[in-house]
Protein backbone atom coordinates (compact mmCIF):
# COMPACT_ATOMS: atom_id res chain seq x y z
CA UNK A 1 0.00 0.00 0.00
CA UNK A 2 1.24 3.83 -0.81
CA UNK A 3 2.18 5.17 2.59
CA UNK A 4 1.29 8.29 3.23
CA UNK A 5 3.18 11.81 4.67
CA UNK A 6 1.90 10.41 8.37
CA UNK A 7 4.23 7.64 7.55
CA UNK A 8 7.19 9.68 7.54
CA UNK A 9 9.19 11.96 9.79
CA UNK A 10 7.53 15.13 10.15
CA UNK A 11 9.26 18.01 7.72
CA UNK A 12 10.16 15.13 5.35
CA UNK A 13 9.78 16.32 1.86
CA UNK A 14 8.07 15.44 -1.34
CA UNK A 15 8.54 15.89 -4.67
CA UNK A 16 8.80 15.67 -8.45
CA UNK A 17 11.72 15.70 -10.85
CA UNK A 18 12.22 16.95 -14.57
CA UNK A 19 15.02 17.92 -16.48
CA UNK A 20 15.59 21.23 -19.12
CA UNK A 21 15.93 18.97 -22.56
CA UNK A 22 13.66 16.49 -21.55
CA UNK A 23 10.85 18.66 -21.11
CA UNK A 24 11.06 22.68 -22.40
CA UNK A 25 11.10 22.21 -25.87
CA UNK A 26 14.59 23.12 -27.17
CA UNK A 27 13.68 25.05 -30.14
CA UNK A 28 12.57 27.75 -28.02
CA UNK A 29 13.38 30.90 -26.44
CA UNK A 30 16.75 31.44 -28.60
CA UNK A 31 18.76 27.78 -27.04
CA UNK A 32 21.88 27.01 -28.51
CA UNK A 33 22.66 23.75 -30.19
CA UNK A 34 23.36 20.82 -27.97
CA UNK A 35 25.48 17.39 -28.70
CA UNK A 36 21.80 15.93 -27.98
CA UNK A 37 20.26 17.61 -31.02
CA UNK A 38 23.02 16.45 -33.61
CA UNK A 39 23.47 13.18 -31.73
CA UNK A 40 19.22 12.32 -32.11
CA UNK A 41 20.22 13.69 -35.72
CA UNK A 42 22.49 11.29 -37.09
CA UNK A 43 21.35 7.86 -38.01
CA UNK A 44 20.98 4.57 -35.54
CA UNK A 45 21.26 6.96 -32.38
CA UNK A 46 17.46 7.85 -31.24
CA UNK A 47 14.35 5.58 -31.84
CA UNK A 48 12.64 7.59 -34.70
CA UNK A 49 15.62 10.16 -34.74
CA UNK A 50 13.10 12.15 -32.16
CA UNK A 51 14.89 14.79 -29.99
CA UNK A 52 13.75 17.80 -27.90
CA UNK A 53 12.87 20.33 -30.29
CA UNK A 54 9.46 20.79 -28.88
CA UNK A 55 9.44 18.04 -25.64
CA UNK A 56 6.35 19.00 -23.53
CA UNK A 57 6.65 22.82 -24.89
CA UNK A 58 7.11 23.59 -21.04
CA UNK A 59 8.85 26.49 -21.61
CA UNK A 60 5.29 28.17 -22.56
CA UNK A 61 3.04 25.95 -20.18
CA UNK A 62 5.50 25.75 -17.19
CA UNK A 63 2.59 28.01 -15.41
CA UNK A 64 -0.28 24.67 -15.90
CA UNK A 65 2.61 22.12 -14.87
CA UNK A 66 3.56 23.52 -11.57
CA UNK A 67 0.17 24.04 -11.52
CA UNK A 68 0.18 20.38 -11.70
CA UNK A 69 2.73 20.37 -9.07
CA UNK A 70 0.95 22.27 -6.28
CA UNK A 71 -2.14 20.65 -6.87
CA UNK A 72 -0.61 17.32 -6.47
CA UNK A 73 0.44 18.19 -2.60
CA UNK A 74 4.53 18.05 -3.89
CA UNK A 75 6.36 20.17 -1.66
CA UNK A 76 9.88 20.51 -3.82
CA UNK A 77 10.12 20.50 -7.76
CA UNK A 78 13.63 19.25 -9.07
CA UNK A 79 14.54 20.87 -12.76
CA UNK A 80 17.55 21.45 -14.05
CA UNK A 81 19.12 24.38 -16.31
CA UNK A 82 19.93 24.17 -19.81
CA UNK A 83 23.54 25.49 -20.21
CA UNK A 84 22.77 26.26 -24.11
CA UNK A 85 19.54 28.06 -23.13
CA UNK A 86 21.68 30.58 -20.90
CA UNK A 87 24.96 30.21 -23.49
CA UNK A 88 24.25 29.42 -26.46
CA UNK A 89 27.87 29.19 -27.57
CA UNK A 90 28.66 27.25 -24.31
CA UNK A 91 30.93 30.41 -22.98
CA UNK A 92 30.45 34.05 -23.81
CA UNK A 93 27.30 36.06 -24.25
CA UNK A 94 24.23 34.84 -22.28
CA UNK A 95 20.73 34.59 -23.78
CA UNK A 96 18.30 37.08 -21.75
CA UNK A 97 15.64 35.05 -22.85
CA UNK A 98 17.00 31.98 -21.10
CA UNK A 99 17.90 33.80 -17.94
CA UNK A 100 14.27 34.88 -18.00
CA UNK A 101 12.79 32.25 -18.44
CA UNK A 102 14.43 30.26 -15.36
CA UNK A 103 14.06 33.52 -13.28
CA UNK A 104 10.02 33.21 -14.11
CA UNK A 105 9.90 28.99 -12.98
CA UNK A 106 11.94 29.90 -10.11
CA UNK A 107 8.90 32.82 -8.82
CA UNK A 108 6.25 30.60 -10.06
CA UNK A 109 7.29 28.08 -7.87
CA UNK A 110 7.82 30.34 -4.79
CA UNK A 111 4.70 31.62 -5.63
CA UNK A 112 2.93 28.48 -5.49
CA UNK A 113 4.71 27.65 -2.15
CA UNK A 114 7.03 25.00 -3.87
CA UNK A 115 10.83 24.68 -2.98
CA UNK A 116 13.00 25.29 -6.21
CA UNK A 117 15.33 22.22 -6.47
CA UNK A 118 18.20 22.91 -8.98
CA UNK A 119 20.23 20.46 -11.34
CA UNK A 120 22.89 22.82 -12.99
CA UNK A 121 23.38 20.12 -15.58
CA UNK A 122 21.22 17.33 -16.75
CA UNK A 123 22.98 16.43 -20.52
CA UNK A 124 22.52 18.58 -23.22
CA UNK A 125 26.18 20.02 -23.31
CA UNK A 126 26.23 22.80 -26.04
CA UNK A 127 27.77 21.79 -29.37
CA UNK A 128 30.02 24.01 -29.91
CA UNK A 129 31.98 23.03 -26.57
CA UNK A 130 31.72 19.15 -27.38
CA UNK A 131 33.23 20.31 -30.58
CA UNK A 132 36.08 21.19 -28.21
CA UNK A 133 36.28 17.91 -26.62
CA UNK A 134 33.55 18.56 -24.19
CA UNK A 135 33.74 16.27 -21.10
CA UNK A 136 37.50 14.83 -22.09
CA UNK A 137 38.84 18.64 -22.25
CA UNK A 138 39.77 19.63 -18.67
CA UNK A 139 38.85 22.89 -19.94
CA UNK A 140 35.52 21.83 -18.97
CA UNK A 141 35.85 22.47 -15.47
CA UNK A 142 35.97 25.74 -15.89
CA UNK A 143 33.65 26.83 -18.50
CA UNK A 144 31.25 25.00 -16.05
CA UNK A 145 31.88 27.12 -13.38
CA UNK A 146 31.42 30.13 -15.43
CA UNK A 147 28.29 28.63 -16.09
CA UNK A 148 27.87 28.32 -13.28
CA UNK A 149 28.13 31.65 -11.79
CA UNK A 150 26.04 33.45 -14.69
CA UNK A 151 22.81 31.29 -13.70
CA UNK A 152 23.12 31.37 -10.36
CA UNK A 153 23.53 34.93 -10.22
CA UNK A 154 20.43 35.21 -11.80
CA UNK A 155 18.43 32.64 -9.56
CA UNK A 156 20.42 31.38 -6.93
CA UNK A 157 19.67 33.77 -4.45
CA UNK A 158 15.76 32.06 -4.64
CA UNK A 159 17.03 28.66 -4.72
CA UNK A 160 16.13 25.94 -1.85
CA UNK A 161 18.73 23.66 -2.96
CA UNK A 162 21.20 23.13 -6.02
CA UNK A 163 23.62 20.66 -7.53
CA UNK A 164 26.06 20.81 -10.36
CA UNK A 165 25.66 17.48 -12.38
CA UNK A 166 22.84 14.90 -12.91
CA UNK A 167 24.03 11.25 -12.86
CA UNK A 168 27.76 11.58 -13.54
CA UNK A 169 27.62 8.24 -13.79
CA UNK A 170 25.74 8.61 -17.35
CA UNK A 171 27.52 11.67 -18.08
CA UNK A 172 30.99 9.70 -17.96
CA UNK A 173 30.73 5.99 -18.40
CA UNK A 174 26.81 5.29 -20.59
CA UNK A 175 27.87 8.30 -23.06
CA UNK A 176 31.87 7.80 -23.59
CA UNK A 177 32.17 3.86 -22.82
CA UNK A 178 28.92 2.28 -24.33
CA UNK A 179 27.98 5.00 -26.32
CA UNK A 180 24.17 5.01 -25.54
CA UNK A 181 24.33 8.73 -25.15
CA UNK A 182 25.50 12.16 -26.80
CA UNK A 183 28.21 11.77 -27.63
CA UNK A 184 28.30 8.66 -28.55
CA UNK A 185 31.85 7.37 -27.86
CA UNK A 186 33.07 3.84 -27.29
CA UNK A 187 36.63 4.64 -26.13
CA UNK A 188 38.12 3.91 -22.69
CA UNK A 189 40.59 6.86 -22.36
CA UNK A 190 37.30 9.06 -23.30
CA UNK A 191 35.85 7.44 -20.44
CA UNK A 192 38.76 8.26 -17.77
CA UNK A 193 38.73 11.53 -18.63
CA UNK A 194 35.29 12.57 -18.79
CA UNK A 195 34.64 10.34 -15.28
CA UNK A 196 37.52 12.53 -14.08
CA UNK A 197 36.68 16.21 -15.45
CA UNK A 198 32.85 15.51 -14.24
CA UNK A 199 34.24 15.47 -10.79
CA UNK A 200 36.39 18.38 -11.57
CA UNK A 201 33.26 20.41 -12.77
CA UNK A 202 31.49 19.22 -10.06
CA UNK A 203 33.70 20.97 -7.46
CA UNK A 204 34.15 23.73 -9.30
CA UNK A 205 30.33 24.61 -9.48
CA UNK A 206 30.31 23.73 -5.49
CA UNK A 207 33.06 26.27 -4.86
CA UNK A 208 31.73 28.80 -7.48
CA UNK A 209 28.11 28.67 -5.66
CA UNK A 210 29.73 28.86 -1.98
CA UNK A 211 31.33 32.09 -3.18
CA UNK A 212 28.13 33.38 -3.55
CA UNK A 213 26.74 32.84 -0.86
CA UNK A 214 24.62 30.15 -1.96
CA UNK A 215 23.40 27.32 0.70
CA UNK A 216 22.32 23.25 0.55
CA UNK A 217 24.56 22.47 -1.86
CA UNK A 218 23.89 18.55 -2.63
CA UNK A 219 25.40 16.13 -5.44
CA UNK A 220 22.83 13.86 -7.21
CA UNK A 221 24.49 10.14 -8.36
CA UNK A 222 22.43 6.91 -10.01
CA UNK A 223 22.85 3.99 -8.30
CA UNK A 224 21.97 -0.07 -9.51
CA UNK A 225 22.53 -2.47 -7.54
CA UNK A 226 25.11 -5.21 -9.16
CA UNK A 227 24.17 -8.66 -8.13
CA UNK A 228 26.62 -11.83 -9.42
CA UNK A 229 24.83 -14.04 -11.78
CA UNK A 230 25.67 -16.98 -10.18
CA UNK A 231 27.48 -18.49 -7.30
CA UNK A 232 30.75 -18.51 -9.23
CA UNK A 233 33.69 -16.29 -7.37
CA UNK A 234 34.33 -14.93 -10.96
CA UNK A 235 30.34 -13.38 -11.06
CA UNK A 236 31.10 -12.21 -7.52
CA UNK A 237 34.31 -9.97 -9.54
CA UNK A 238 32.67 -9.07 -12.02
CA UNK A 239 30.05 -7.30 -10.14
CA UNK A 240 32.21 -6.21 -7.63
CA UNK A 241 33.44 -4.38 -10.72
CA UNK A 242 30.93 -3.15 -11.90
CA UNK A 243 29.40 -1.94 -8.55
CA UNK A 244 32.78 -0.03 -8.36
CA UNK A 245 32.45 1.90 -11.31
CA UNK A 246 29.23 2.48 -11.18
CA UNK A 247 28.03 3.09 -7.66
CA UNK A 248 31.61 3.37 -5.44
CA UNK A 249 33.60 6.20 -7.91
CA UNK A 250 31.96 9.51 -7.83
CA UNK A 251 31.25 8.92 -3.70
CA UNK A 252 34.97 7.72 -3.09
CA UNK A 253 35.90 10.91 -5.29
CA UNK A 254 34.18 13.62 -3.54
CA UNK A 255 34.86 11.85 0.11
CA UNK A 256 37.92 9.81 0.23
CA UNK A 257 39.49 11.96 -2.52
CA UNK A 258 40.54 8.41 -3.93
CA UNK A 259 39.06 6.64 -6.76
CA UNK A 260 38.19 2.52 -6.41
CA UNK A 261 41.09 0.47 -6.73
CA UNK A 262 39.23 -2.53 -9.04
CA UNK A 263 38.09 0.78 -11.36
CA UNK A 264 41.85 2.43 -11.85
CA UNK A 265 42.76 -1.39 -12.68
CA UNK A 266 41.58 -0.62 -16.35
CA UNK A 267 41.64 3.34 -15.65
CA UNK A 268 45.39 3.91 -14.87
CA UNK A 269 47.05 4.22 -17.67
CA UNK A 270 44.09 6.42 -19.60
CA UNK A 271 43.27 8.96 -16.97
CA UNK A 272 44.19 12.77 -17.64
CA UNK A 273 47.51 14.04 -16.31
CA UNK A 274 48.26 14.57 -12.98
CA UNK A 275 44.81 13.69 -12.05
CA UNK A 276 45.48 13.19 -8.37
CA UNK A 277 46.13 16.51 -7.77
CA UNK A 278 42.40 17.66 -8.14
CA UNK A 279 40.94 16.00 -5.03
CA UNK A 280 41.24 19.47 -3.29
CA UNK A 281 38.20 20.68 -5.61
CA UNK A 282 36.41 17.99 -5.80
CA UNK A 283 36.36 17.02 -2.08
CA UNK A 284 34.18 20.54 -1.46
CA UNK A 285 32.22 19.88 1.31
CA UNK A 286 28.94 19.30 0.48
CA UNK A 287 24.95 19.55 2.53
CA UNK A 288 23.23 16.60 1.05
CA UNK A 289 23.30 13.70 -1.66
CA UNK A 290 21.04 12.53 -3.68
CA UNK A 291 20.46 9.47 -4.66
CA UNK A 292 18.27 8.01 -8.03
CA UNK A 293 17.53 4.48 -7.84
CA UNK A 294 15.53 2.52 -10.53
CA UNK A 295 16.37 -1.36 -10.70
CA UNK A 296 19.17 -4.50 -10.03
CA UNK A 297 21.21 -5.61 -12.71
CA UNK A 298 22.86 -9.17 -12.73
CA UNK A 299 26.64 -9.11 -14.08
CA UNK A 300 28.43 -12.18 -15.36
CA UNK A 301 32.12 -12.37 -16.68
CA UNK A 302 32.56 -11.97 -20.38
CA UNK A 303 35.43 -12.77 -22.78
CA UNK A 304 37.49 -9.43 -23.81
CA UNK A 305 39.37 -6.92 -22.06
CA UNK A 306 38.67 -5.20 -18.94
CA UNK A 307 35.41 -4.62 -17.74
CA UNK A 308 35.28 -7.92 -19.31
CA UNK A 309 31.62 -8.57 -17.55
CA UNK A 310 28.08 -8.59 -19.31
CA UNK A 311 24.64 -8.14 -17.57
CA UNK A 312 22.29 -11.22 -17.91
CA UNK A 313 18.44 -10.90 -18.02
CA UNK A 314 16.93 -11.21 -14.76
CA UNK A 315 13.87 -13.14 -13.52
CA UNK A 316 11.96 -10.78 -11.60
CA UNK A 317 8.79 -8.49 -12.86
CA UNK A 318 10.46 -5.47 -15.08
CA UNK A 319 9.14 -2.07 -16.30
CA UNK A 320 8.31 -1.18 -19.56
CA UNK A 321 12.60 -0.42 -19.82
CA UNK A 322 12.87 -3.80 -19.03
CA UNK A 323 14.40 -2.90 -15.52
CA UNK A 324 13.91 -5.65 -12.80
CA UNK A 325 11.60 -4.19 -9.77
CA UNK A 326 13.90 -4.55 -6.73
CA UNK A 327 12.88 -1.85 -4.12
CA UNK A 328 15.23 -3.77 -1.54
CA UNK A 329 18.06 -2.12 -3.47
CA UNK A 330 16.90 1.37 -2.45
CA UNK A 331 17.11 0.05 1.03
CA UNK A 332 20.58 -0.99 0.74
CA UNK A 333 21.94 1.75 -1.38
CA UNK A 334 20.61 4.60 1.43
CA UNK A 335 22.09 2.64 4.55
CA UNK A 336 25.39 1.97 2.35
CA UNK A 337 25.74 5.60 1.64
CA UNK A 338 25.15 6.90 4.67
CA UNK A 339 27.33 4.25 6.50
CA UNK A 340 30.81 4.37 4.36
CA UNK A 341 30.24 7.71 2.89
CA UNK A 342 27.94 10.47 3.96
CA UNK A 343 27.37 9.78 8.02
CA UNK A 344 24.63 11.87 9.18
CA UNK A 345 24.69 14.18 6.54
CA UNK A 346 21.04 14.53 5.26
CA UNK A 347 20.14 12.04 1.85
CA UNK A 348 17.40 12.80 -0.70
CA UNK A 349 16.01 10.09 -3.30
CA UNK A 350 16.37 12.22 -5.59
CA UNK A 351 14.74 10.07 -8.58
CA UNK A 352 12.78 7.06 -8.85
CA UNK A 353 10.07 5.56 -10.42
CA UNK A 354 8.80 3.41 -13.64
CA UNK A 355 7.81 4.03 -17.28
CA UNK A 356 4.52 1.68 -17.71
CA UNK A 357 3.16 0.82 -20.70
CA UNK A 358 0.21 3.30 -19.90
CA UNK A 359 -2.48 4.30 -22.16
CA UNK A 360 -5.23 6.79 -22.29
CA UNK A 361 -8.09 5.54 -22.19
CA UNK A 362 -11.63 7.70 -22.05
CA UNK A 363 -9.64 10.69 -20.60
CA UNK A 364 -8.12 8.22 -17.76
CA UNK A 365 -4.98 6.53 -17.34
CA UNK A 366 -4.32 3.58 -15.11
CA UNK A 367 -0.96 3.23 -13.81
CA UNK A 368 -2.12 0.75 -11.02
CA UNK A 369 1.89 -0.70 -11.64
CA UNK A 370 3.27 2.66 -11.16
CA UNK A 371 1.09 3.10 -7.75
CA UNK A 372 2.54 -0.65 -6.68
CA UNK A 373 6.25 0.22 -7.90
CA UNK A 374 6.06 3.79 -6.02
CA UNK A 375 4.55 2.81 -2.48
CA UNK A 376 6.91 -0.76 -2.70
CA UNK A 377 10.03 1.91 -3.33
CA UNK A 378 8.68 4.36 -0.61
CA UNK A 379 8.09 1.47 2.10
CA UNK A 380 11.85 0.58 1.11
CA UNK A 381 12.81 4.54 2.11
CA UNK A 382 11.10 3.88 5.28
CA UNK A 383 13.20 0.62 5.97
CA UNK A 384 16.06 2.92 5.39
CA UNK A 385 14.41 5.45 7.79
CA UNK A 386 13.77 2.94 10.55
CA UNK A 387 17.52 1.81 10.20
CA UNK A 388 18.70 5.18 11.11
CA UNK A 389 19.62 6.91 7.43
CA UNK A 390 18.79 10.87 7.96
CA UNK A 391 17.00 10.69 4.70
CA UNK A 392 14.90 13.71 4.57
CA UNK A 393 13.08 13.61 1.00
CA UNK A 394 11.82 11.60 -1.78
CA UNK A 395 11.20 12.79 -5.75
CA UNK A 396 9.07 10.61 -8.01
CA UNK A 397 10.85 10.38 -11.50
CA UNK A 398 8.77 12.51 -13.61
CA UNK A 399 6.08 14.96 -13.54
CA UNK A 400 5.57 14.74 -17.15
CA UNK A 401 6.41 11.94 -19.87
CA UNK A 402 8.75 12.97 -21.71
CA UNK A 403 12.00 12.67 -23.97
CA UNK A 404 13.73 9.36 -22.62
CA UNK A 405 17.01 10.43 -24.50
CA UNK A 406 18.15 7.37 -26.96
CA UNK A 407 14.28 5.57 -26.61
CA UNK A 408 12.66 8.64 -27.64
CA UNK A 409 9.17 9.61 -26.40
CA UNK A 410 7.83 5.81 -26.46
CA UNK A 411 8.79 5.66 -22.61
CA UNK A 412 6.46 7.05 -20.27
CA UNK A 413 7.72 7.51 -16.80
CA UNK A 414 5.44 10.46 -15.86
CA UNK A 415 2.80 11.08 -13.28
CA UNK A 416 1.02 12.94 -15.79
CA UNK A 417 0.35 11.76 -19.58
CA UNK A 418 1.53 13.63 -22.19
CA UNK A 419 -0.19 13.45 -26.11
CA UNK A 420 2.87 14.49 -27.46
CA UNK A 421 0.78 15.75 -30.75
CA UNK A 422 -1.81 18.10 -29.07
CA UNK A 423 0.60 18.53 -25.80
CA UNK A 424 -2.48 17.99 -23.68
CA UNK A 425 -1.79 16.55 -20.31
CA UNK A 426 -3.67 14.30 -18.35
CA UNK A 427 -2.56 13.42 -14.46
CA UNK A 428 -3.02 9.57 -14.41
CA UNK A 429 -3.84 7.31 -11.59
CA UNK A 430 -0.95 7.27 -10.00
CA UNK A 431 -0.74 11.58 -9.76
CA UNK A 432 -4.19 11.40 -8.09
CA UNK A 433 -2.72 8.20 -5.77
CA UNK A 434 0.29 10.70 -4.45
CA UNK A 435 -1.80 13.30 -4.14
CA UNK A 436 -4.38 11.93 -1.45
CA UNK A 437 -0.90 10.52 -0.29
CA UNK A 438 1.02 13.76 0.34
CA UNK A 439 -1.65 15.59 1.52
CA UNK A 440 -1.17 17.42 4.75
CA UNK A 441 -2.51 16.12 8.17
O1 LIG B 1 14.96 9.99 -17.85
C1 LIG B 1 16.07 9.66 -17.06
C2 LIG B 1 16.64 10.91 -16.42
O2 LIG B 1 17.03 11.84 -17.38
C3 LIG B 1 17.84 10.58 -15.57
N1 LIG B 1 17.59 9.48 -14.67
C4 LIG B 1 16.92 8.31 -15.18
C5 LIG B 1 15.69 8.70 -15.96
C6 LIG B 1 15.00 7.44 -16.52
O3 LIG B 1 15.84 6.75 -17.39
Amino acid sequence: MLPTRADFPPGFLFGAATSSYQIEGHTFGGAGVTHWDTFAATPGNVVRAENGDTACDHYHRWPADLDLLRDGNFDVYRFSTSWARVLPEGRGAANPEGLDFYDRLVDGLLERGLKPAATLYHWELPAPLADLGGWRNRDIAGWFGDFTEVIMRRIGDRLWSAAPINEPWCVGWLSHFLGHHAPGLRDIRATAHAMHHVMLAHGTAIGVMRDLGMKNLGGVFNFEYAQPADDTPEAARAAALYDAYYNQFFLSGIFKGRYPDLVMEGFAPHMPKNWQDDFAVIQAPLDWVGLNYYTRKLIAPAPGPWPAHQEVPGPLPKTAMEWEIYPQGLTHFLTMVARDYTGTLPLYVTENGMAGYDELVAGAVDDQPRIDYLAAHLNAARDAIAQGVPLNGYFTWSLLDNYEWSLGYEKRFGLVHMDFDSLQRTPKASYHALRAAFAQG
